[in-house]
């Protein structure tokens, strides 16, 4: 296609639809592979923003967790060959989370398809980015002429946004971004903009799902993070006050309920207090929403642990039907929107007698529960109190909660850390406190805060996140500098990859190999003096030994308004124990820390 006058080549085209789009940002890193696409920006520069990182996972992290504050899907930029190489962990991240972002990859031209040329990968088939990805995203476009762009650009949107979402790539060889591709991009309001997949459950099921919460006698809700990107936690909180069902939530879920409501259950995993897990594994009735019961979840699917399915009879609602009846037997299943289905079930209750009767006969069910609570409460009372020095893992995470106000964004690395605040955390807002639980990447939670400061730039937002992904992540120091932002991260620094060393000791008789740091002289425990690399970025960095000054650390970072980082020493020796149980299968299984199993 020739190069007219009102012609947009296929890197304008791209980047207009964006703008169209209202997409704020695109997060990325240069190559020689995606100049024309940075060209494209450079020009629309005043519609758009264009960040520069210092590693593609960051940029994919950012993107990530930016749609989990903001509730908008940005993009990336990735150059070929390597650079996009380094993207697919983080499209990981997102696909198994659910959350959706566009990653425009660049490829080699066209016209060297298949001749090897630098960063081709091209042994199985040519410009094979795509294979590269395939079991990573939603869905793979590589448009290969000029004029194949604005589709593409548009079923790429559609794709990621709608039914259940998730990451797109769009893979643009290296001539397509300045070639000819249409003089009008897509409009998203012919194409996008107007697409419900709000889909309500099947009437019938919903009649039978209020007749089996109205005839129980020990409901529970079960939330996941459905929930809470679906924007049902408001219609979430009426049913449950409506008919007093208490709500647990899987750790995807946590703060889809204020966690300090009455109703609030807690979290159910592995490590979930008592009144959760028990409440849940005792349930008569148990209405699951937006959740996917992995095995963190679900204590292994090792029933009396977590669940009890059967005899509990499962409701299980999800966007996605894959998900219904992958792991558990389900007394109905229902394909639906959990806010649309939220909808019907409440516009069903209107028209039924004896709501009253249901909610007040719940008083005996709630009293139970509470009395599981109670001796929850007693047993982990000591570890609020703790203060010892290193700091006692359930005090540090205690004293940050203590700590931030109520509408900070706290992101979460992977490891122990991340099992200590999902436990002792008390989130108010769905995004209170934010981590991955399908793909788990270390670094997820080191950079994405920096996605949640750009979405929220009025909010205080911290990381917590691990010795080891911090190290791994440590270039995320001179991002914060360069975009100014005030982003705290809290390095629960143990000196040890110590969820997997957790492991060796718990499952293989303590034979530790490769999992934590040492001097080579001293055998002491290693690792560089992260506050003092903050400085030598420019931003404040301090140690702390004692849990009240990470509190008073914390207030200090919170007060600055600028980039901040605290080197916090915090004891490995101990795990955070619950009502559930993890098996790893050919190992063993742990034990519960509270309780045993339940039998009915
Ligand atoms: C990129 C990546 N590599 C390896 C793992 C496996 N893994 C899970 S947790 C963990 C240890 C993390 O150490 P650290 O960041 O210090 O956190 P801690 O468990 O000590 O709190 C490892 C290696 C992973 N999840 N992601
Ligand atoms: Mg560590």
């Amino acid at each position: 296609m020739p190069m007219s006058k009102n012609m947009l080549d296929g890197g304008q085209v791209i980047v207009d639809y964006l703008v169209r789009e209202k997409v704020p940002y695109v997060f990325g890193l240069c190559g020689h592979g995606n100049i024309g696409f940075l060209d494209a920006l450079y020009e629309r520069s005043d519609d758009i923003k264009t960040v520069s990182v210092h590693h593609e996972s960051v940029a994919g992290f950012m993107a990530d967790v930016y749609y989990r504050v903001g509730g908008k899907p940005t993009a990336t930029f990735t150059s070929c060959g390597p650079g996009s190489a380094n993207l697919p962990i983080a499209l990981a991240n997102s696909y198994l989370d659910s959350v959706p972002f566009l990653a425009v990859t660049g490829n080699v031209p066209t016209s060297q398809f298949n001749r090897g040329a630098f960063q081709e990968l091209y042994r199985h088939y040519q410009a094979d980015f795509p294979s590269t990805v395939r079991a990573y995203c939603k869905r793979v476009f590589q448009p290969t002429r000029g004029d194949m762009v604005p589709l593409a650009i548009r079923q790429a949107w559609k794709t990621m946004v709608t039914g259940r979402p998730g990451p797109v790539v769009l893979d643009v060889p290296f001539d397509i971004f300045k070639e000819a591709a249409a003089e009008e991009t897509p409009k998203p309001e012919e194409w996008n903009a107007n697409i419900s997949c709000r889909c309500g459950a099947d009437p019938d099921g919903v009649t039978k799902a209020v007749d089996m919460l109205l005839s129980a006698k020990q409901p529970v809700i079960l939330v996941g993070q459905g929930v809470k990107y679906g924007g049902a936690a408001a219609d979430l909180l009426r049913l449950a006050e409506r008919l007093r069902i208490p709500v647990a939530w899987s750790a995807s879920g946590t703060g889809a309920i204020d966690s300090r409501h009455p109703l609030a259950l807690g979290l159910i995993a592995r490590n979930g207090p008592y009144q959760a897990n028990h409440a849940a594994r005792t349930a008569d009735v148990l209405l699951a929403l937006g959740v996917r019961f992995d095995d963190r979840t679900s204590s292994s699917w090792l029933p009396g642990y977590s669940f009890t399915i059967p005899p509990t009879r499962l409701i299980h609602v999800d966007i996605d039907p894959d998900e219904i009846a992958r792991n558990y037997p389900v007394a109905l299943g229902l394909m639906a929107d959990v806010r649309t289905f939220l909808h019907q079930v409440l516009a069903e209750l209107e028209s039924r007698d004896g709501l009253a009767d249901a909610a007040a006969a719940r008083a005996k069910w709630l009293d139970t529960i509470d009395g599981y609570r109670r001796e929850w409460n007693a047993f982990i009372a000591p570890g609020f109190v703790e203060d010892a020095s290193p700091i006692h893992p359930q005090r540090a995470a205690h004293e940050i909660d203590k700590v931030l106000p109520e509408d900070a964004i706290l992101v979460s690395d992977i490891g122990v850390h991340h099992n200590w605040l999902i436990q002792f955390c008390n989130p108010r807002r769905p995004d209170s406190l934010i981590g991955s639980m399908g793909f788990g990447p270390m670094g997820f939670g080191v950079a994405g805060v920096l996605g949640a400061q750009f979405a929220a730039p009025e909010r205080p937002c911290v990381s917590v996140c691990g010795d080891g992904a911090f190290f791994m992540h440590a270039s995320v120091l001179g991002t914060a500098v360069e975009y100014d932002l005030p982003v705290i991260w809290v390095v629960w620094n143990n000196f040890a990859y110590a969820s997997i060393r957790g492991l060796q000791r718990g499952y293989l008789g303590g034979r530790e190999l490769a999992t934590d740091f040492r001097h080579p002289d001293t055998g002491a425990p290693y690792n560089p003096d992260f506050a003092s690399m903050a400085r030598s970025a420019g931003i404040a960095g301090v140690n702390v030994d004692r849990a009240a000054d990470l509190a008073d650390a914390l207030r200090a970072a919170l007060a600055s308004r600028r980039p901040y980082l605290i080197n916090a020493n915090i004891g490995a020796d101990k795990n955070p124990g619950g009502a559930g149980v993890w098996e790893l299968p050919g190992l063993g299984q742990s034990q519960p820390a509270f309780g045993g199993r339940y039998q009915p």
